[in-house]
């Protein structure tokens, strides 16, 4: 597709409320984030829920379920939802908003790893934080390992295929493709492959063209060039731009928002559709403009905004 597929990350499980004034986590922020960014140019928005009291990630369905309706409600934008979830929650709390919501496009994180942001609380005195839980957050996540194994990818796959739901492949590191090429191998996967290569996470590939091309390179080697599609993540800044701007470059799709990066500029903190107008203004220049939600739907074969569960 010679247009961009943008993504807005919204607010994700990692960031926490000290590290940003304009991370979204009630109902109306997140909402209101959300027709922000479709106007400004994602198709997709990727969500995960917070408690809307304090911030804190949370996998309660029905607040899940509320952020989806008001969401639907004021945009058209294509809702990917997580199943990555956040620290302490298990695969079964993850992957529940799938029967429960029945979304278009679900991530599908496609290996165990180390996965942490420990090193942020480094940049906080205690009396800095907003929120109780935060600290703990951060620092905990230094022994965290992020839970996909075989059998629970097996699991997450076929609670999306009885719904309908399409996977957003989540790959953090080259031998996430050779999981993903297994599952392919034994039926799991209908086409089109939609990958979003996650690159900067503590754990998982860094976020550099070097690696950037050698997961390319594998991902064409095993699946073949046009039979999947793919955007990026890059976290952190500058890496998000570094990163989206080389998949622009390079025929890919973008990701950007708060989940992933808090900065528009050096030191400058943005709001999720300031990231999104950036992307858009740097596609603008390669010539690419943003693809539509239709474009998107039609693209990876999504079953529709009338037919999820919300
Ligand atoms: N938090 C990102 C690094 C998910 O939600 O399942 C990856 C992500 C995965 O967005
Ligand atoms: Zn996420």
């Amino acid at each position: 597709m010679d247009k961009v597929i943008i993504t807005a990350a919204l607010t994700g499980a990692v960031t926490v409320p000290t590290q940003t004034p304009y991370l979204p986590y009630t109902i109306e922020q997140l909402a209101e984030d959300a027709e922000q960014c479709a106007r400004a140019g994602a198709a997709i928005i990727h969500i995960h829920a917070r408690n809307p009291a304090n911030g804190a990630p949370s996998s309660d369905m029905e607040l899940f379920g509320e952020i989806l309706k008001a969401i639907k409600a004021r945009t058209d934008a294509i809702i990917c939802t997580t199943t990555g979830g956040g620290v302490g929650m298990t695969p079964a709390d993850r992957v529940r908003v799938v029967p429960m919501w029945q979304p278009e496009l679900a991530t599908c994180n496609m290996g165990s790893m180390n996965f942490s942001v420990h090193p942020a609380a480094r940049r906080f005195a205690d009396g800095d934080y907003k929120f109780p839980w935060e600290k703990q957050w951060l620092l905990g996540s230094e022994d965290f390992i992020f839970p996909n194994t075989f059998a629970s990818i097996k699991h997450f796959l076929g609670e999306m295929k009885k719904t309908n739901t399409r996977p957003e492949f989540e790959i953090y590191d080259v031998g996430h493709l050779y999981n993903l090429d297994f599952m392919v191998r034994e039926g799991l996967v209908e086409k089109p492959i939609w990958l979003q290569f996650v690159m900067g996470v503590l754990g998982g590939i860094r976020a550099t063209l070097y690696d950037l091309t050698h997961l390319l390179d594998t991902a064409n080697r095993l699946f073949g060039p046009g039979n999947y599609h793919w955007s990026v993540i890059g976290v952190g800044y500058p890496q998000q731009f570094h990163m989206c701007t080389a998949a622009i470059m390079l025929g890919g799709h973008a990701r950007v928002g708060l989940e992933d990066n808090i900065f528009v500029s050096r030191g400058k903190l943005g709001r999720n559709h300031e990231l999104v107008e950036k992307i858009v203004r740097i596609a603008a220049e390669f010539d690419r403009e943003p693809a539509s939600s239709a474009e998107v739907r039609a693209f990876l074969n999504l079953k529709g905004k009338d037919q999820v569960g919300f």
